[in-house]
């Protein structure tokens, strides 16, 4: 089911190989450790996204701990869980939250464009909610590539030209006569386990003057808001722009600008431009790459905060529970997995998840026997308190459930510390 690593995915530290002279000179004075360290350890695991229906065997569990390479401060997953297990079926949909809307508003608006319909190949386009408003909104001529069956279909039902396929310099060449402008790829790049091959297909893809948005989380935004629970298997890699700079050495792409991000909790915004471009990579590049101090002492402390919050949700959770209250969860996120795993809640603690995804309903929560259930459970049950485990949407889903808040009704945000709405 998986395998385990023992190489550096960006700067290949640990692989049989000696670094070259350019690579050693640029990660700087060197450890001489030779292996990645482990800096945090949630122990063995569900796949965040497993919903299975009740009596239906889990895909299974697998470690997941955080590696942190001594050389280029990368940090990635100590396994990668086979991609056909995790996305061959895949139940995260994009959101179709106001929220998401805007922010493929934001997007749009930093991307500078060439000409009037741009062609624009969006990797990883799931069910296709972005290109649908590149397509029909704004008139671009787009295409996507993603591995994932179910979605495909959704896409295609849009009217979108999908492949399906994971992307790679195979996938990049059956593409290449769409001869994309823009590359999109949104929150994909963390999900991949061969950066080498990922960024060969971006190659195959981009004559001089393409450009390449590559949307990630951000390594800076996981540590210094404790959002441990965005740590589980879909998510290889925790993105700096210092191993990004090392894996792009040997290739014909340099970074081209950094843009911060509010979606998801902190994301990055990473523009990428061959080598050959007539345009001058953005200051903000260096800046980044100045700025960055991600070692073993910042994820020591992220690995005592996020037992010290896990711990602070189980007692309040047990605490309410044993007074009585009812609490439910509100967002079958791939965060409420981790979260509740690294809780140990059942359904004795949280009674119900509500979610919006047809894909999740009437199914359990990864590795407990919590369902989930519709959204208008809970107005039909009011629950004294609802686990807002969709945190990143936060401000919507107060606006949207102001009949439930009204009735008594409380949410439990669990991050950046626990906190209870109103
Ligand atoms: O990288 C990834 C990111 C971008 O998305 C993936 N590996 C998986 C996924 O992570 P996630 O599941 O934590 O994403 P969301 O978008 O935070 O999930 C929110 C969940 O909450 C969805 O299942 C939809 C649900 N929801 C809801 O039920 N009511 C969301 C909103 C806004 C709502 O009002």
């Amino acid at each position: 089911m998986y395998h385990k690593i023992t190489s550096c995915r960006a700067c290949g530290l640990g692989k049989a190989q000696i670094p070259t002279l350019k690579q050693s000179v640029a990660a700087g004075p060197q450890s001489g450790d030779t292996s990645l360290l482990p800096v945090f350890d949630l122990g063995l695991q569900p796949l965040a996204n497993d919903f299975v229906q009740a009596g239906e065997e889990q895909s299974g569990f697998a470690p997941l701990k955080v590696m942190l390479c001594p050389r280029c401060n990368m940090a990635q997953l100590s396994v990668v869980v086979r991609p056909d297990i995790l996305y061959r079926h895949y139940s995260y949909v994009t959101s179709p939250s106001q929220t998401m809307r805007d922010h493929f508003q934001t997007l749009v608006d930093m991307i500078p464009l060439a000409s009037h319909k741009p062609r624009l190949l969006e990797i990883g386009s799931n069910d296709g909610r972005f290109l649908d408003f590149l397509q029909n909104e704004k008139g671009w001529q787009v295409c996507g590539i993603d591995p994932a069956k179910n979605l495909c279909e959704t896409a295609h039902r849009r009217g979108l030209k999908v492949y399906c396929d994971f992307f790679g310099a195979d996938a990049a060449a059956r593409i290449q006569e769409f001869e994309p402008e823009i590359i999109m790829a949104r929150h994909v790049f963390c999900h991949c386990p061969d950066w080498k091959d990922f960024v060969r297909g971006l190659e195959i893809l981009s004559p001089p003057e393409t450009l390449i948005c590559i949307e990630v989380p951000y390594v800076a935004d996981l540590l210094s808001k404790g959002e441990f629970d965005t740590v589980y298997h879909e998510h290889l890699s925790y993105f700096s722009i210092k191993p990004m700079s090392h894996l792009l050495m040997e290739t014909s792409l340099r970074l081209h600008k950094v843009v911060p991000l509010s979606i998801h909790g902190g994301a990055l915004l990473v523009m990428l431009r061959h080598r050959d471009s007539q345009t001058s990579p953005d200051k903000s590049v260096s800046q980044y790459l100045n700025a960055e101090d991600f070692g073993h002492e910042a994820w020591r402390k992220f690995s005592t905060d996020s037992f010290r919050k896990i711990g602070a949700l189980r007692h309040f959770v047990d605490t309410a529970v044993q007074n009585g209250k009812r609490v439910v969860g509100y967002g079958a996120s791939a965060k409420s997995t981790v979260w509740i795993n690294a809780c140990g809640f059942t359904r004795n603690q949280i009674s119900f998840i509500t979610d919006t995804t047809p894909e999740k309903l009437y199914r359990n929560s990864p590795g407990t026997n919590i369902p989930i259930v519709d959204e208008g459970a809970l107005l039909r049950e009011l629950p004294d308190y609802a686990v807002c485990f969709a945190w990143n949407y936060i401000d919507e889903i107060l606006q949207k459930e102001k009949a439930y808040l009204d009735r008594g009704g409380k949410f439990i945000v669990p991050h950046p510390d626990i906190k209870v709405l109103p």
